[in-house]
């Protein structure tokens, strides 16, 4: 990984070379710094032994846990590559970093908006400077491939510079009376420390989409990344530093979820919680965390559908289904993974799919040519992996893939090929389950009608797509699916920075993340009444 020469210290001086020390603390690196008449060069040197073990960042100073409990962060594409080692934060850090964000809370709220917004309008300037630089390493320890990478950082960009320009536009309503001489307003208010917890798919555009609006609207936040992409959390937080986020504003505490992450949701100061995973998990932390009152947002798992008519543009469906299904080796919430088609043009689709399937290159994500990366890691894999035998034991047919990838280069990652299950039923588990790998469900019906009902039974309601070039299905489609989010003749996946995000039905709970709702679940809406007649009330106002 390159790094670069302003963000580390001298600890010597020579001509040829010198030994630095990272400016967060112990030393990390060697860099050698030739200098000769012509010309200034750097390179990094990272021995063996130098693997980056994270820090928590607390009331503004980054700090090594005293946890015993370590986990390493491997690159899922070649485990032999470690790029480094996570103390998992004891309960007593993480209840410091939310007692730090507390007392940084009075002074940030003070700050105005605009001038909060500023210093995330810097942040989303730092990300596009060191944009290839976080490109890489999300690469590195998430797996997915570097144009993913860096269109994941492209969106990070514009979901920091959209949430700064909302600094300005942090406005109420002022509203008529039913009195003359009296009118009422509304204004947004922050709530006090909120808790940003991220899952690791996407582990830089999540949480620059939760922690810009929630420091925008004036709260104080503790940022719990997952611990699988400790890399990534960091390089975003030591961004929001240098752009000049004050001591205590903006808290980073790297640990697992059931210590770390219980202490910080559990703390009577926080007031809401962000949260972005699995159902699982989402439904115990609303629990937890809606039962003493704080507010919560989940967004969580999703099935979604595309439905390919008969006068689809078939070139079409095909490539955004793969699309859908396979980029991201089907790590999204948004991902495809059930593809309704109707009978007359589904022997076709399939075909078409399959091929297209078996001819992806698969690959580590730092090389340009590959198509789909690995799995994240070796619980993903097997959880995988078994959904395929789950898949063929109730009776689906494997059209393609249904294995582990093997190959040159692929025997040390978590490759899984891409694959395709043709004729699933409604009611066999790879039709209802999120797998978040690349395994695509096809599911034949006879009709619309049919595909409707099948699009529509299921828990959970993120995204959806239809192929067709009927405007009368394409205008019924929109009206009676059951989603929160639905694209027509393209993929399931994407989101705009400046357009609301969310799910319906067993995915979504609480507001909508992004777009013109972003800074709702950060804000609290107070309604002031104002009457300046200067007299008692005569009227009667119930
Ligand atoms: C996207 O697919 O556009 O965890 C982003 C997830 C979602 C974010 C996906 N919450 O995959």
């Amino acid at each position: 990984m390159l790094l670069q020469i302003d963000k580390l210290k001298f600890v010597g001086h020579f001509r040829t070379a010198a030994c630095v020390q990272a400016s967060r603390g112990a030393p990390k690196r060697i860099v050698i710094y030739c200098w000769a008449q012509r010309f200034r060069n750097t390179l990094t040197v990272l021995p063996n032994n130098s693997m980056d073990t994270y820090r928590n960042f607390i009331g503004g100073e980054w700090v090594e846990s005293t946890s015993s409990r370590m986990v390493q962060n491997l690159n899922p594409a070649n485990t032999d590559d470690v790029i480094g080692s996570v103390r998992q934060a004891t309960r007593d850090e993480a209840k410091r970093a939310v007692d730090a964000a507390a007392e940084a809370f009075r002074g940030w709220r003070a700050t105005p908006a605009p001038a909060r917004g500023r210093i995330v309008a810097r942040a989303a300037r730092l990300l596009e400077d060191h944009k290839e630089e976080l490109a890489q390493i999300l690469t590195r320890e998430e797996g997915k491939t570097i144009a993913e990478s860096r269109g994941e950082l492209q969106r990070s960009i514009n979901v920091a510079e959209f949430c700064a320009g909302e600094s300005r536009r942090m406005n109420g309503e002022t509203i008529q009376s039913e009195l003359s001489s009296n009118f009422a307003y509304t204004i947004k208010q922050p709530l006090g420390v909120v808790a940003c917890v991220t899952p690791w798919n996407f582990p830089v555009a999540i949480p620059v989409w939760k922690v810009a609006p929630a420091l925008v609207a004036g709260n104080t936040v503790v940022f719990k990344p997952a611990t699988l992409t400790p890399a990534t959390g960091v390089r975003i937080v030591e961004l929001f530093q240098e752009a000049g986020i004050p001591p205590g504003v903006l808290n980073l505490i790297i640990g697992s979820g059931s210590e770390a992450g219980d202490a910080i949701i559990n703390h009577p100061a926080v007031k809401a919680v962000s949260f972005t995973g699995s159902n699982q998990v989402g439904i115990r932390l609303y629990e937890e965390v809606s039962r003493r009152g704080a507010k919560v947002q989940c967004e969580m798992g999703g099935k979604n559908p595309v439905l390919v008519m008969e006068d689809a543009d078939m070139e079409l469906a095909v490539e955004s289904t793969a699309q859908g299904a396979f980029g991201s080796s089907g790590q999204r919430c948004t991902a495809t993974s059930r593809v309704v088609v109707v009978n007359d043009v589904a022997d076709e689709f399939v075909e078409r799919i399959a091929k297209r399937a078996g001819s992806m290159r698969i690959g580590a994500g730092n090389d340009p040519a590959t198509e789909m990366g690995p799995t994240v890691d070796e619980d993903q894999f097997k959880t995988v992996l078994s959904y395929i035998d789950i898949g063929r034991d109730d009776g689906a047919t494997l059209v393609c893939g249904g294995s582990r990838a093997m190959g040159d280069g692929l025997d040390k990652g978590y490759f899984v090929n891409p694959t395709v299950f043709d004729h699933v039923t409604a009611d066999m588990r790879i039709a209802r389950e999120e797998i978040f790998g690349p395994v695509l469900s096809v599911l034949r019906v006879k009709d619309f009608d049919e595909a409707m009902q099948v699009a529509n039974d299921c828990e959970y309601g993120l995204s959806s797509s239809i192929f067709t070039t009927d405007a009368v299905r394409v205008f019924r489609f929109v009206d009676e699916i059951e989603t929160g989010m639905t694209h027509i003749n393209s993929p399931t996946t994407g989101g705009e920075a400046h357009i609301p995000f969310g799910g319906i039905k067993g995915t979504g709970i609480g507001d909508r993340e992004q777009g013109s709702t972003a800074l709702d679940f950060y804000t609290d809406l107070k309604v002031v009444y104002v009457d300046y007649t200067g007299r008692k009330r005569e009227g009667n106002l119930y």
